[in-house]
């Protein structure tokens, strides 16, 4: 990566932001997506309910600030991602954080059915989708920022050939209970068992 490559990634260019501190345990994957990636973002607790003038400001200075994508992620009564759209052209993607009395399909329905005029690209409930936005939102910077795009690239390939090593799915989670360089499975908790009883 050259030099301009370098300072040119350390401005911030994803807003992460979501309702409430509760939605970090599910906004943490785009964070750390992002990361993976190489995506220069910063996070923000920014509610629509709670805070309205802070998601006004945030939104509409966004773009100034250099910011190109907006991440949203938000339960139940789901506003946060619509309102911040309205108040940017930025494009802004909605996470639907998973409620505990509808298990997210209110956050979902509230993100995704915007009327006509204000778009939000709304991903998949809780983690999978707080991922995805992540990916997403690198693929649209990878059309301007070529260093993105090529890390988006390698973040597939090696996704791929995660897969292909393990083509089994008894050896594969035999290999996902190894925890900590621990083995985990059945089989050795058995024979750990075991052990301790024998002294
Ligand atoms: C929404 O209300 C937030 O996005 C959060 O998912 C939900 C509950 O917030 P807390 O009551 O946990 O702060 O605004």
């Amino acid at each position: 990566m050259t030099d301009g490559q370098k300072n040119r990634l350390q401005a911030v260019l994803v807003g992460v932001i979501m309702g409430s501190t509760s939605d970090w345990e599910t906004m943490e994957h785009t964070a750390k997506t992002l990361e993976q990636l190489g995506v220069p973002f910063e996070t923000r607790v920014v509610s629509a309910h709670r805070t309205p003038d802070l998601l006004f400001e945030y939104a509409s200075s966004a773009e100034r600030r250099g910011i190109e994508v907006i991440i949203a992620g938000a339960g139940g009564a789901a506003h946060l991602p619509g309102m911040t759209a309205s108040k940017t052209v930025l494009p802004v993607l909605g996470v639907p954080v998973e409620s505990k009395a509808l298990k997210g399909l209110d956050s979902l329905l509230s993100i995704a059915q915007m009327p006509g005029g204000i778009p939000v690209g709304t991903l998949a409930i809780g983690k999978a989708g707080a991922i995805n936005a992540a990916l997403l939102a690198a693929a649209i910077l990878g059309n301007q920022h070529r260093e993105i795009r090529e890390a988006l690239r390698k973040f597939r390939e090696e996704q791929t050939a995660k897969v292909l090593a393990t083509p089994d799915p008894a050896v594969a989670a035999t290999m996902n209970t190894v925890i900590g360089g621990r083995d985990a499975s059945p089989e050795s908790v058995k024979i750990e068992t075991k052990r301790k009883k024998h002294g």
